[in-house]
């Protein structure tokens, strides 16, 4: 029985990891350790609340000791870090804590499995740390072209460099100690649990409740999307197939502009919903500072050396979450009030 510990697992990606994986495989047990920022939330795991193979603790992968315990106390088989702060418009806005969880966060839970797995012999190979990175270490493409695993990083925003940061010290740590690591690079995800300050749900929150949807710049910034479930069983297959110091891009080739997605979502919404949800709600407005123009992910690696693909098309893919959010206007409602509106309020309402 396999014991995982999963950092950030109350947030949109971890706790769709934790969904999935308890779904597919009996006998495995979940740590799952989270902070519970304005970003965790409990709720999304309510499905497993009385299953004996997931085990909650509130900790911050920052403090050293509790990370200790925790190691202690179980016999961790596999980390798998979620946790950091994800937003870029608040890495703009304040940028330290994003050095001090996505970064100095890292690596105490580096070291924690490092102290906790390592011998004499060094380390015991069916042990893994993986890293849940993002397409955004690897900058901004032009009009052609996609990432690869050995694309140069070229950070822009606060977010993406301490996320760049992060898999600098994981890959120290293997070429260093060779701790068993490995490193995902996944391109934007959606579906169900994203805190609606993300594109996606932002948009739709916003259409359900009449509010305008602001659009960065000229709307014509791409992202390449992928469905949260395609994500987590990447990750799955990482963790159980990757080679030991590898970095795997994961992508669908999805790419979009932003003003696609948000007409996508407006004429679905406005056939099926509510006819009064129209394109009169859009706002140009003022552009993200060094906003990347273009992500576009080359999964062939993964593909060919996993055996992965992504299976969920964007089409469904974007019907599935806005009827998710529609059938759970309960938990949108509960997650942007307290600290999200005042954040609201300042991004969006006060200028
Ligand atoms: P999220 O913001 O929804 O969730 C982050 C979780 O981490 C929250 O539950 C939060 O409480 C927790 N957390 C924050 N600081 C913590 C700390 N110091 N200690 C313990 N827990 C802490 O983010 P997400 O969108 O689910 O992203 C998860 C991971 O995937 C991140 O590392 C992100 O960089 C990466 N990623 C995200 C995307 C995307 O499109 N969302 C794409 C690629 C990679
Ligand atoms: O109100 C908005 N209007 C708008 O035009 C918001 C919130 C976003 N945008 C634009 C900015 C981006 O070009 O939409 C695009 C997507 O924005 P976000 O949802 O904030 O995502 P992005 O900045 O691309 O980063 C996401 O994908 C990579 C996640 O938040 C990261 O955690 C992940 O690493």
């Amino acid at each position: 029985m396999k014991t995982y510990l999963v950092t950030g697992g109350a947030g949109f990606i971890g706790s769709n990891f934790i969904l999935y994986m308890l779904k597919m495989y009996d006998a495995i047990k979940i740590i799952n350790i989270d902070k519970l920022t304005y970003a965790g939330n409990l709720e999304n795991l309510k499905e497993v609340e009385n299953n004996a193979n997931h085990i909650f603790a509130k900790v911050d992968i920052c403090d050293k000791e509790a990370l200790m315990k925790i190691f202690e106390e179980y016999r961790i088989d596999y980390v798998v870090n979620f946790a950091a702060e994800s937003h870029v418009d608040r890495s703009i806005h304040d940028p330290e804590v994003f050095i001090k969880t996505n970064v100095l966060g890292t690596q105490n839970l580096l070291d924690a499995a490092k102290k906790a797995w390592e011998t004499r012999a060094g380390f015991d190979r069916r042990k893994k740390f993986i890293q849940i990175s993002t397409d955004e270490v690897y900058g901004s493409l032009g009009d052609t072209g996609y990432f690869i695993e050995n694309t140069a990083l070229d950070p822009h925003s606060p977010y993406a460099a301490s996320k760049a940061a992060a898999d600098l010290l994981v890959k120290s740590y293997y070429d260093t100690y060779r701790m068993p690591v490995n490193i995902t690079r996944c391109s934007n995800n959606y579906g169900p649990y994203q805190f609606p300050e993300k594109l996606i749900p932002l948009i739709i929150n916003n259409c359900l409740n009449k509010k305008t949807l602001p659009i960065y710049g000229d709307g014509l910034n791409i992202r390449d999307w992928l469905y949260v479930e395609d994500h987590c069983r990447a990750i799955d297959k990482v963790i159980n197939k990757g080679l030991i110091g590898e970095v795997y891009n994961v992508g669908g080739h999805n790419e979009r502009t932003n003003i696609q997605i948000v007409k996508t979502i407006i004429n679905y919404m406005s056939e099926n919903l509510d006819k009064s949800i129209s394109e009169d709600l859009i706002r140009y407005v003022e552009d993200r500072k060094g906003h990347d123009r273009r992500y576009g992910i080359d999964p062939t690696k993964i593909k060919e050396a996993l055996g992965w693909e992504p299976t969920t098309l964007f089409e469904e893919g974007i019907k599935k979450t806005i009827h998710w959010y529609t059938k759970n206007k309960a938990w949108l409602d509960g997650v942007v009030s307290g600290e999200y509106a005042n954040y609201f309020k300042k991004m969006y309402e006060d200028s």
